[in-house]
C-alpha cells in the first residue's frame, strides 16, 4: 500500500474565499502542512489576505500578521527578532505573499531579510499577475500573456518582456535553502516544506500557483495545467541547498510548451512563430539548467557560517 507522505493535519479552513480552483489557496494548504500549527504567517496586501482574513473571519489555524504590500521581507525579520525577544524557540516565521508583493515592490525588503540572514521563509505565490486589484501584469507574468495591461489589440502582443527570474535573484544571496514548488505535485512540495523546516537562516520558496480568472481556464484545469508548466519545463522543480543544485522532478523527454499555451486564454492569441520562439527559450532553459545541476555536484558545500565572497560567490544558474 502507498505510504502517505503528506501529514493529513489540516491547518485551513474549509470556508474561505479563494475562487474555485485557486492554486494559491492549495499552496498555503500545503505549507501549513509541511510546518504544522506552532507557525505564524505575514501576508501583505494580495489575493491571500482577501482569501483567508477578510475582517473578522480567519481561515487560518495560525496566527497572522497583515503587513504592508511592501513590507513582508521586514516584517518576518521584526517577528522573528520579536520571537527571539521573547524566548519563543520553537516557531516558524513565515513570508505568504504574491509574485507583485515580492519580485516587483516587495523586492527591497526580501534581500534586505535574505541579507540579514533572517532565520524565517519567505513564499512567493506565483499567480503571474496582479490579480487582487484585477490582472495587472507583474515582473513575474511571462513573455506573451495577456493581461489587463500587456493587452493583445493592434500590434500589442501580450507582455513583451520576459519572466522576471527571482530565483536567480534570491540565490545571488546565497540563503540556506531555496525551491521551486508547485502544488500539482503536492509530495515534492510538502517535502520541501519540511526541509526547509528542518534548518536554520534564511529560506525561500517559489511556488506557481495558477489562477483560473486571471489566466483564463476552467477551474477544473488547475491541477493539470500546473502539471504541465513542469512537464514542459517552463517551471522546473529544484531546489538548492548549501549552493548545490539539484532537479527533482526530471523527463527524459519535455512535453511541447503548446501544450500548456492551448488551455489558458492568456495565450490564444500566440502564433505559430511565436510559441516557435518561446519553445526555443524553454528548451535551452531546461539545458542550462541540467548543466548547472551537473557543474554545481562537483562544488563543496559551502557553510552558512562561512558564506562564499569574491570569485567563489557565484550563485548556481538556474533556468531562465
Ligand atoms: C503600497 C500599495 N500599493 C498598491 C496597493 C494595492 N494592491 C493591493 S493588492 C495588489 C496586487 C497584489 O499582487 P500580488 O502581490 O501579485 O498578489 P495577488 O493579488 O496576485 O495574489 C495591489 C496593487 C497596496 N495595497 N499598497
Ligand atoms: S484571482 Fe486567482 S489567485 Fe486570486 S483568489 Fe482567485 S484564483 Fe486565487
Ligand atoms: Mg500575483
Amino acid at each position: 500500500m502507498a505510504k502517505l507522505t503528506i501529514p493529513p493535519e489540516e491547518l485551513m479552513f474549509a470556508g474561505h474565499a479563494a475562487c474555485p480552483g485557486c492554486a494559491a489557496a492549495l499552496a498555503m494548504r500545503l505549507v501549513l502542512k509541511g510546518l504544522g500549527p506552532r507557525t505564524i504567517v505575514a501576508l501583505p496586501a494580495c489575493c491571500w489576505t482577501v482569501i483567508g482574513t477578510p475582517f473578522p473571519t480567519t481561515a487560518l489555524r495560525v496566527n497572522v500578521l497583515d503587513n504592508a504590500f511592501e513590507a513582508t521581507g521586514a516584517s518576518i525579520s521584526g517577528l522573528r527578532a520579536a520571537a527571539d525577544a521573547l524566548g519563543i524557540r520553537d516557531v516558524q516565521i513565515v513570508g505568504f505573499a504574491g509574485d507583485g508583493g515580492t519580485a516587483d515592490i516587495g523586492l527591497q525588503s526580501l534581500s534586505g531579510m535574505l541579507e540579514r540572514r533572517t532565520n524565517a521563509i519567505y513564499v512567493m505565490y506565483d499567480n503571474e499577475a496582479y490579480m487582487n486589484t484585477g490582472v495587472q501584469r507583474s515582473g513575474e507574468t511571462p513573455a506573451g500573456a495577456w493581461t489587463t495591461t500587456t493587452p493583445v489589440r493592434g500590434r500589442a502582443r501580450g507582455k513583451p518582456e520576459p519572466k522576471k527570474d527571482l530565483m536567480r535573484i534570491v540565490l545571488a544571496h546565497h540563503p540556506v535553502y531555496a525551491a521551486t514548488v508547485n502544488p500539482s505535485f503536492p509530495e515534492d512540495f510538502v517535502a520541501k516544506v519540511e526541509r526547509a523546516r528542518g534548518l536554520t537562516g534564511p529560506r525561500f520558496l517559489h511556488a506557481l500557483t495558477p489562477c483560473p480568472p486571471g489566466w483564463k481556464f476552467d477551474s477544473a484545469e488547475t491541477i493539470r495545467i500546473g502539471a504541465l508548466a513542469t512537464e514542459t519545463g517552463l517551471f522546473p522543480l529544484y531546489e538548492v541547498e548549501a549552493d548545490r543544485l539539484r532537479i527533482t522532478r526530471r523527463f527524459s523527454r519535455l512535453k511541447p510548451v503548446r501544450d500548456y499555451f492551448d488551455r489558458q486564454g492568456r495565450f490564444a492569441h500566440l502564433d505559430e512563430a511565436e510559441i516557435e520562439r518561446l519553445q526555443r527559450e524553454v528548451t535551452a532553459g531546461w539545458e542550462r539548467l541540467l548543466r548547472e545541476e551537473s557543474a554545481s555536484s562537483d562544488r563543496p558545500r559551502s557553510a552558512e557560517v562561512s558564506r562564499p565572497t569574491g570569485a567563489d560567490a557565484t550563485p548556481p544558474v538556474p533556468a531562465g
